[in-house]
This record gives C-alpha cells, sequence and structure tokens, in this order.
C-alpha cells in the first residue's frame, strides 16, 4: 500500500476493489475481513476459535462477524464523513448510536463478545475497536477500551503487531517513502 501496489494490475486481479486484506489458501481466495474471520477460523480447529456447527455459540459467532461488515463498516464511515444515515428502513445499520448501543450492550455481559468464551470475533473485534478509537471514530467508552486492551494484549496480537510492523517498514523503504 506504501507504493499504491493495491491500485496496480496485479493486486487488482486478487481484489478488484484494491483492499486488503487478500488471503489465498491453495485454490481459494478470500477477501473480506469477515470471510477471512470465519475461514482462517475453522481451516484451522485446533486453535478453538470457533464454535462447532452443532453449539449454541454457533448462530451468535457468526452474528457478531457478520455484524462488522453489514453494519458496523458502513456506520463508520458514515460517521467519518459526517454523513447522515439513509432513512432508518434504508440504511442497513439503523443508526449510529443503534449500532454502537447493541455492540456495548453485547460487550458489557464480557468479558467477550460471546461471554466467557473467546472466539475469532473477538480477534476480528478487538482489532476494529482498537484503531477506531484511535480515530477518533468510536468513543473510548470503558467497555470498549477494556475489551481492546484485553485482546492487544495477548501474546498473540503482541508478535502479529511486530511482524506487521517490521513488513510496514520494509515496504516503505522499498517504496522510498
Ligand atoms: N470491506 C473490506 C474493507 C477492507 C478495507 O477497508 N481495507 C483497507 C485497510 S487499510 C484498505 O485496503 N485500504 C487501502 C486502500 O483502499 O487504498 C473488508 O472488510 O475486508
Amino acid at each position: 500500500m506504501k507504493a499504491g501496489e493495491q491500485r496496480q494490475p496485479a493486486y487488482l486481479a486478487i481484489n478488484p476493489l484494491g483492499k486488503v486484506p487478500a488471503v489465498r489458501h491453495g485454490e481459494a481466495l478470500v477477501t473480506e475481513q469477515v470471510a477471512i474471520t470465519i475461514y482462517l477460523a475453522d481451516l484451522f480447529p485446533q486453535a478453538g476459535l470457533t464454535p462447532a456447527l452443532n453449539d449454541p455459540l454457533r448462530g451468535p459467532y457468526l452474528r457478531w462477524i457478520a455484524y462488522y461488515g453489514s453494519s458496523f463498516e458502513p456506520a463508520l464511515i458514515d460517521k467519518f464523513m459526517q454523513r447522515e444515515p439513509a432513512p432508518i428502513t434504508q440504511s442497513p445499520y439503523a443508526d449510529y448510536d443503534t449500532m454502537l448501543g447493541a455492540l456495548e450492550a453485547q460487550l458489557s455481559k464480557g468479558p467477550y463478545l460471546l461471554g466467557e468464551r473467546m472466539t475469532a470475533a473477538d480477534v476480528l473485534w478487538g482489532v476494529a475497536f482498537s484503531w477506531t478509537m484511535m480515530f477518533g471514530i468510536v468513543p473510548k467508552k470503558d467497555v470498549f477500551v477494556r475489551y481492546a486492551e484485553r485482546m492487544t494484549a495477548r501474546p498473540a496480537f503482541q508478535r502479529i503487531t511486530a511482524a506487521d510492523d517490521e513488513m510496514a517498514a520494509q515496504h516503505a523503504k522499498a517504496a522510498g517513502v
């Protein structure tokens, strides 16, 4: 992205939207964070991050992952652009405060989105809260701050952030920025 390669033909052949992330696994090409989250969690069941198909938590698990792409992301962009949402019957997320309020109510039951069990949904949402609060789009309410801290303090998160920073530095150097 430092060199703008996400808008070059080679990457647009992977994702025509020019967006990351994208994962290629064998013949499968997966884009969209929601799909990637579900895909990877299912691919590595030994990590224990996905409720089984017959687990009563499976539905809520899918619900809160889908909520990210279907409700949170569009609401976030409208908020960031200071745009009025579409009328409530047309808006995919009702209105911003209602959308965020539902998340807050869910997280207040904590410590994770599904209660005591941490799942891949929390990996997605922990990162989401972390950067959206950093950019001031989501208010730094206690419940969100504690949740983001809980997720970003995990050794796995620390490891991947360090690897990411290193990769970004290499890319910046290569791109001369
Ligand atoms: N709906 C996509 C959104 C992905 C997205 O917003 N990616 C940003 C991450 S920084 C991006 O690729 N931005 C680079 C650009 O558009 O130039 C998803 O959930 O994967």
